[in-house]
């Protein structure tokens, strides 16, 4: 049996549900900002969502949702400045408490940190938004109970690129044999899949469909004592919410 030894989440729509009405909503504060009529309805989003990155997303509209756009010479530039506008938005909506944690992430969190298993974070999303929704939903200092956040533009290619979870492994001086990874969409169990990383999947709104394969687990959610998740496939070893006994049956 192989000894776990660090728990490595996803952050949007892993540790909380952020992509429709957080992440969307500010883009589109942030186009309206920008003086732009663009506006993406939730059914647009959930096609945007291919795309993982924010500054990737708008390039992706650009090309393949907008009919015609008088690209201004400086494309980077711009959609760097509606990035930076969004971000600013969504920091603000999660300082004022919009955002919370999936139900029974802080659960398993606080038996890991208990039980001095490892805690990492391995994200597409911008740094600060990791920050900012720690510090909102755990309080000041929950940053320091993750060893290695991987964030955003620190690897050259983002998921479904395995880099992110490649660096993670790296910075905390471990392999795939020794952690579990925690994941909500089928780009993030492309990239679990290529780091050889046993995967349990929590699926949200946007991607309760998607294809999930190579995951040891998908669930509902993380489940808690007095709402157990639902197994939508894969063995929950009896397991009514996501803790460590479950985590490390998934390890082997
Ligand atoms: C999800 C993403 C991110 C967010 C938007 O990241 O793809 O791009 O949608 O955040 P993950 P940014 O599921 O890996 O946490 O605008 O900061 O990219
Ligand atoms: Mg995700």
């Amino acid at each position: 049996m192989a000894e776990l030894k660090a728990l490595i989440f996803d952050v949007d729509g892993t540790l909380a549900d952020t992509e429709r009405d957080g992440h969307r909503v500010a883009f589109n504060k942030a186009f309206a900002d920008a003086g732009l009529d663009w506006d993406w309805s939730v059914e647009t989003y959930g096609r945007l969502l291919a795309v993982t990155g924010g500054k990737e997303r708008i390039r992706f509209f650009i090309d393949d949702f907008l009919e015609h756009f008088d690209a201004p010479a400086d494309l980077d530039g711009f959609i760097a400045d509606l990035h930076k506008r969004k971000t600013a938005r969504y920091l603000d909506m999660l300082k004022a408490g919009q955002i919370p944690l999936r139900p029974g992430v802080k659960h398993l969190l606080d038996e890991a940190r208990a039980a001095g298993v490892t805690l990492a974070i391995a994200t597409t999303t911008t740094p600060e938004n990791v920050t900012c929704l720690l510090e909102s939903t755990l309080g000041p200092g929950s940053v320091d109970w993750f060893a290695v956040i991987g964030a955003g533009d620190v690897v050259p290619a983002k998921k479904p690129a395995a880099d992110i979870y490649f660096y993670v492994m790296e910075h905390l001086g471990l392999g795939p044999e020794a952690c579990v990874a925690f994941e909500d969409s089928h780009n993030g169990i492309r990239a679990t899949n290529d780091a050889a990383l046993r995967t349990i999947v929590a699926v949200n709104g946007y991607t309760r469909d998607e294809d999930f394969d190579g995951a040891a687990l998908v669930l509902s959610d993380f489940g808690e004592p007095d709402r157990p998740f639902e197994v939508l496939a894969g063995d929950a070893h009896g397991r009514r919410c996501v803790d460590l006994e479950l985590a490390r049956a998934v390890l082997g």
